[in-house]
């Protein structure tokens, strides 16, 4: 029971975060450590959620999703994810019913390049709280232009809000050599499944 408060105590919802002015309406609320004990809730969920080893059609193929996943409804989700996402609405004022994980085994994990399908593209937030080994979490204008690059794990709080997933994408590529990083993602939807079409190795201008 104890652990159990301490993990609520874990996420500030009132702390600031420093907030990137991406253009076009899109914007970033980037906290690093946000969450204070993110050891503890990576064993946690990496032990006890029923993680998905899933493929999904690409182009003319069936291919593995690199990564395992798993989604809930807020109000279905284990204790501290349904607790964590009634954090985040608070601080947002906004509802996240949606609940997605993904675990990156190592450095052979990632997500492609993609954004967010979403029901309002002009006025959406999804919150990611990383746990574990830092990853590169790459953000790139979906009309090309220069890419941005977070460090993410440990706790780090990345906040997409805006016109983020109609202007922007983002990615988590492939490294060498990583540990695991579980994410968590607070979405305004229903479902996790089938939010997001990655747009794999289609080449593009960076
Ligand atoms: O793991 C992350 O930080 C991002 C995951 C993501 O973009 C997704 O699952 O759509």
């Amino acid at each position: 029971m104890a652990r159990q408060l301490s993990l609520l105590a874990g996420a500030d919802s009132s702390a600031e975060a420093t907030r990137i002015d991406l253009g076009r309406g899109a914007w970033l609320d980037h906290e690093p450590h946000w969450f204070n004990d993110p050891e503890f809730l990576l064993d946690r969920l990496t032990d006890t959620i029923n993680w998905t080893a899933a493929s999904r059609p690409m182009y003319d193929r069936i291919v593995d999703v690199p990564r395992l996943i798993s989604s809930f409804h807020r109000d279905d989700a284990p204790a501290p994810l349904g607790d964590l996402a009634r954090t985040m609405e608070q601080r947002y004022e906004r509802e996240f019913r949606s609940v997605g994980c993904n675990l990156y085994r190592d450095g052979d994990d990632s997500v492609a390049w993609h954004a967010d399908r979403v029901a309002e593209p002009a006025d959406c937030i999804i919150a990611i709280v990383s746990l574990g080994q830092p990853r590169p979490f790459m953000m790139r204008p979906a009309e090309g232009g220069p890419s941005r690059r977070f460090m993410l794990g440990d706790g780090d709080l990345l906040v997409m809000g805006g016109t983020t997933q109609a202007t922007w994408q983002h990615a988590v590529p492939k490294v060498k050599h990583a540990g695991s990083r579980l994410s968590i993602m607070f979405r305004p939807g229903k479902t996790h499944e089938a939010r997001h079409s990655e747009v794999g190795s289609r080449p593009r201008r960076e």
